[in-house]
């Protein structure tokens, strides 16, 4: 299972090309490439390092409720978001700190400059977990993914929830090449945080199998590809669960896929090593995708090598 992955990180450190990024980290990066699993098989966390199933699972729940607020994430010890809620603070009035400009890059070349990093990001994970004026104020991200899944804003202004109506769809009409959700709306991109990476993605049933591929329009390969793979395939499930079907494949497809360039090193170590067999995914419970928890998910049988640390480009 961990081939695919392993056979694109190749691809990329050798046919990828130089290019800059809005993030000044620079990258190598190819444009176009699909990579397919068989989730009927095993669970695709990848094995050849460790990655945390628990952050990949909250983050879904997170978008499956809707909420683009990071308190719930927080609660969860999941810190990915953090940097984009961190920035809108530190560039508000209301910051009054040291100047935190650039702060994703100087973190990295400057160990002073790390410290004051740190002990403002301690402050402000505090505030937004125990100041509820202030995690409504900075905690928010915009009209990122689990607004447009949910709570998409139709011509009059009506809600429109992608989700619920996917899933109705995928009842009453499974050949429906129709079963789509997209994230990628237009007109509120500059009310995101960050533009969605994860566009758009269709639904396929055959055989009592639903099938899920997703149109990636830029993946981080070292440190996001593999949240991305394990968290929609976890969607996969859910929504089959919820619909009474059985799993097929979950086929990923990219725009542009890049290495930032002080990645390189650590991709290097993994590629090194060999996979192990991969997990199952339990789920515990019988409950409706929409109340289900974390604790609900369970992983079973995850054998992997140690993690590999890397520094994230904001
Ligand atoms: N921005 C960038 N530059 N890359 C991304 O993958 C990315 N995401 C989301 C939004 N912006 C992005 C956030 N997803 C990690 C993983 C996924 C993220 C953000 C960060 C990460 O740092 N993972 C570490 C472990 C972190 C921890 O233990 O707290 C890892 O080793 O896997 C694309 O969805």
């Amino acid at each position: 299972f961990d081939k695919a992955y392993h056979d694109l990180c190749k691809k990329v450190l050798s046919e990828g090309e130089s290019k800059d990024d809005r993030t000044g980290t620079g990258t190598i990066s190819i444009f176009g490439h699909q990579m397919r699993f068989d989730l009927s098989e095993a669970f695709p966390l990848l094995t050849t390092k460790k990655v945390s199933f628990k952050l990949i699972a909250t983050e879904l729940i997170w978008f499956i409720k809707g909420d683009t607020n990071i308190r719930y994430l927080l609660q969860y010890k999941n810190n990915i978001w953090n940097e984009w809620a961190f920035k809108k603070w530190v560039e508000s009035e209301d910051y009054e700190g040291p100047d935190m400009t650039d702060f994703g890059r100087r973190s990295l070349v400057d160990d002073n400059f790390n410290e004051q990093y740190k002990a403002q990001l301690a402050i402000f994970k505090d505030k937004i977990l125990n100041d509820d004026d202030f995690m409504k104020k900075f905690g928010d991200l915009g009209n990122v993914y689990g607004k447009q899944w949910r709570d998409w804003k139709d011509v009059n202004g009506q809600r429109f929830d992608q989700l619920q109506t996917l899933i109705d769809n995928i009842k009453q009409n499974p050949n429906s090449r129709r079963h789509i959700i997209s994230a990628w709306n237009p007109t509120e991109i500059d009310t995101m945080a960050l533009p969605p990476c994860h566009t758009l993605f269709q639904f396929y049933v055959k055989d009592g199998k639903l099938s899920c591929q997703l149109y990636q329009r830029s993946a981080d390969i070292f440190l996001g590809v593999p949240f991305n793979i394990a968290s929609y395939s976890l969607l996969t499930h859910l929504i089959a669960k919820e619909c009474n079907l059985e799993v097929g494949e979950f086929v990923h497809t990219f725009g542009d896929a890049h290495i930032y360039k002080n990645h390189i090193d650590a991709i290097e170590e993994q590629l090194s090593r060999d996979s192990f067999d991969p997990p199952k995914l339990k789920i515990n419970s019988d409950k409706s995708l929409f109340d289900l928890e974390y604790e609900d998910l369970e992983i079973e049988g995850y054998k992997s090598h140690p993690s590999i640390k890397a520094p994230i480009a904001v």
